[in-house]
């Protein structure tokens, strides 16, 4: 008989790591005469983490507390290890199937032992085996088969980081479910176990970095004071294979009051970083690095003396050289007077292309823009053959509707990941030049925006759970599809039934085109009030920067809409490769979702569906408020699968989000209407109220108010 998994009172705290009995019976069963035995020999931490996950979670999947031993397997046993610390598994002779998998992979494998079949997850360190025990719980909770196991998983980037833009204050800048995780008042003495559980969540995705604080960095963090404490967190994190990086202040020397510079071509000033950097070591060993956001909005960098972002970089990597630290160099630039925003960092970095240290990473984000809905790559992922680069993604749904969007980022990072960008022919996707395959860079890696807090479920909306999730997988296996992660996830974090499975995968695969559809189809982008950027503001216009106003980036006119890229516009489709820029800057073979990302377009284009421009977008707006209803749909109609909490609160946020999305669609419908000139077409739902109405209710309803749900620490002017 089938057990609907309609679970008792459920808070999301536990993530995916939710280790409810099997529903299955016969299942169930079968996994218990699978796994009858639990036999750990390693003695480190790690291990130690290793063998009370695997109780932990077997003991919850098997609902029966797990048998265990030390040596002399049982029939079934399950035998976790490294040649290194288990006589057991060198016994098996598994060098050269281990040789392939590094330092961070394993295996699972089903082998015998005394001739007794046994089950055995095995890698070269702690940590791999670590990673392989949360992979085995996987196979379990997702109710895969242990029946031919043969299961050879090895990173494919060095880096797999996630960022937090948590200030010291504990306000998080777009951050949307509470405050801080890091309470800085009660480290270093007190260490909450949601610290560990945090680690638990990053290391069952084989996540091995963190960033704790945020881009917009208090020189503070540096201070002893707060290296103690940084230093407590980083010995909860450790046995979990996470080290600890931290977001610098590039003014740090002056803010300390040492010196009064910060020229990185300064010997004082490359004293002083060796200094500190020296101490930094000395409170945690094992630090991973800096993260540097310089000379963007506003923060201080090399420029302020006259210096280039490889001066500033190379300088910080040669204070960390000496300990084995990075630079995570952040690309994310524009200035007010380069004419077109796109065009900013390719234009600052790619004549610094080749000049950065080996020990310098760049980050960056995956769009020229800023973590719009829908961008194209950023053109410098295509070009900087030289340089160590990483991508930087965003699970915080900054512009996505916050905590109160469903919008599943899956599909977006899939999207950009797999972009062919013929930088050396075909095959040059995003992710095998991240792999380093495409330009042999030595360096590579993964970041991500999570901003999680204190809410108990970590994120806000639960949904936003499963962005952080398909990030870390994505982040170990750049291949490993959008729809793959969503089930995994949902198999995870809600149910096993296919009746459930299928429909929600549906549902969170659209959600993200929803988003786009309701605010910024067709490559328009950048559409939000300003500051806060929840609700829609086409119309903003005079601000004291250009590039922060809306309508810098529509380019609405009574001859159409869009801005112009090409030759004839700002040409920054000349960044990308020859290829490339030849489809993108020919109106007939750009993809549509991109079309006016690089065109202007007058607003009879036809459209292959044989639609206008602008009856292609009105058609697009609708068409985002209409799968936004989808969701609720298909939602209502998963009462049965899912915990009376979660259900109501997804119900209600979706009811929220479809609120929203009309505010969306006829403010912006409303807006371009007064340039088209052209009616709405018959057939859709006309809008309730009038333009004047939604400009209104932008000023007053989408207040950053710190109890808004839109509100941020940090509003731009
Ligand atoms: C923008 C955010 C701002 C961040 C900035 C960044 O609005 O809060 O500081 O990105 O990434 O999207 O540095």
């Amino acid at each position: 008989m089938l057990v609907i998994g309609k679970a008792k009172a459920e808070d999301g705290y536990e993530m995916w790591l939710r280790y409810h009995a099997v529903a299955n019976e016969q299942q169930l069963k079968t996994y218990r005469q699978q796994i009858t035995q639990l036999v750990v020999q390693g003695e480190s931490v790690t291990m130690q983490k290793a063998a009370a996950e695997l109780q932990r979670g077997l003991g919850g999947l098997l609902a029966k507390p797990m048998a265990s031993a030390t040596q002399h397997p049982a029939k079934n046993a399950l035998v976790v290890g490294t040649p290194k610390n288990s006589a057991l598994i060198a016994a098996l002779g598994l060098e050269s199937e281990l040789a392939a998998l590094g330092d961070e992979g394993y295996l699972i494998a089903n082998k015998l032992i005394n001739k007794r079949p046994i089950r055995v997850i095995a890698a070269n360190t702690d940590i791999g085996a670590l990673y392989g025990s949360f992979h085995f719980l996987r196979l379990l909770q997702t109710q895969q088969s242990l029946d031919k196991l043969a299961i050879h998983s090895a990173p494919k980037l060095q880096h797999r980081v996630v960022n937090h833009w948590d200030n010291l204050n504990r306000v998080i800048e777009r951050g949307y479910a509470g405050l801080s995780l890091w309470d800085w008042g009660t480290l270093p003495d007190y260490k909450s176990e949601r610290y560990e559980d945090y680690a638990r969540i990053n290391a069952s995705l084989g996540i091995n970095g963190t960033v704790l604080n945020n881009v917009n960095a208090d020189p503070r963090i540096l201070s002893d004071q707060f290296l103690e404490k940084i230093a407590a967190l980083a010995d909860v994190f450790r046995p979990y294979g996470i080290k600890v990086y931290l977001s610098i202040n590039y003014n740090s020397p002056r803010a300390f009051g040492d010196l009064d510079l910060a020229d990185p071509l300064d010997p004082r000033v490359q004293q002083w970083w060796k200094e500190r950097t020296k101490k930094v070591y000395d409170y945690i060993p094992d630090f991973g690095g800096y993260l540097v956001k310089a000379n963007s909005e506003g923060q201080p960098g090399p420029q302020d003396y006259g210096r280039n972002h490889a001066d500033g970089a190379n300088m910080l990597a040669d204070a960390l050289k000496p300990f084995g630290g990075v630079v995570f160099w952040r690309a994310f630039v524009y200035h007010p007077d380069i004419g077109d925003r796109f065009r900013g960092a390719y234009d600052e970095f790619m004549p610094l292309d080749g000049k950065f240290a080996d020990n310098v990473i760049l980050q960056i984000k995956n769009g020229p823009i800023d973590f719009q809905p829908r961008e194209p790559f950023s053109p410098l992922f295509a070009s900087m053959s030289k340089t160590n680069m990483m991508m930087e993604f965003q699970v915080t749904q900054e512009y996505f509707g916050f905590a109160t969007h469903l919008a599943y980022q899956g599909p977006l990072f899939e999207e950009s990941l797999r972009t062919e960008t013929y930088a050396k022919g075909e095959g040059s996707t995003i992710g095998n030049i991240l792999e380093g395959k495409v330009f042999n860079t030595k360096r590579t890696g993964m970041a991500a925006v999570i901003n999680p807090g204190t809410d108990r479920n970590w994120t806000g909306h639960p949904f936003v759970q499963s962005s952080w999730y398909a990030f870390g997988r994505m982040a170990w296996d750049h291949e490993i599809s959008a729809e793959a992660a969503a089930e995994e996830w949902l198999r995870m974090t809600f149910s096993n039934e296919q009746k459930f499975i299928e429909p929600m995968k549906n549902l969170m695969m659209i959600s993200r085109e929803a988003g786009v559809n309701y605010r910024s189809p067709l490559g328009l982008t950048h559409l939000y009030s300003q500051g806060d950027h929840y609700g829609p503001a086409p119309w903003t216009e005079n601000l004291e920067r250009a590039d922060w106003t809306a309508i810098y980036y529509h380019r609405a006119a009574k001859d159409g809409l869009g801005f112009d890229r090409t030759k004839t516009g700002s040409n920054a489709i000349a960044q990308y490769p020859a290829t490339l820029a030849k489809i993108y800057g020919d109106v007939n073979a750009v993809p549509e979702e991109l079309l006016l990302w690089f065109h202007h377009v007058s607003w009879d284009h036809k459209m292959k569906s044989g639609r206008t421009l602008w009856e292609e977008l009105v058609h697009k707006y609708y068409e985002g408020v209409e799968q936004v209803r989808a969701m609720q749909t298909a939602w209502d109609a998963q009462k049965a699968y899912v915990d009376p909490e979660r259900f109501a609160q997804v119900k209600a946020l979706l009811q929220v989000q479809e609120r929203d999305a009309i505010i969306w669609r006829d403010s912006c419908v409303l807006y371009f209407q007064t340039y088209s000139g052209k009616s709405i077409p018959a057939g859709y739902e006309k809008p309730k109220h009038d333009l004047d109405y939604y400009k209104t209710l932008s000023r007053t309803r989408y207040v950053p108010e710190p109890w808004h749900p839109a509100s941020s620490s940090r509003v731009l002017k």
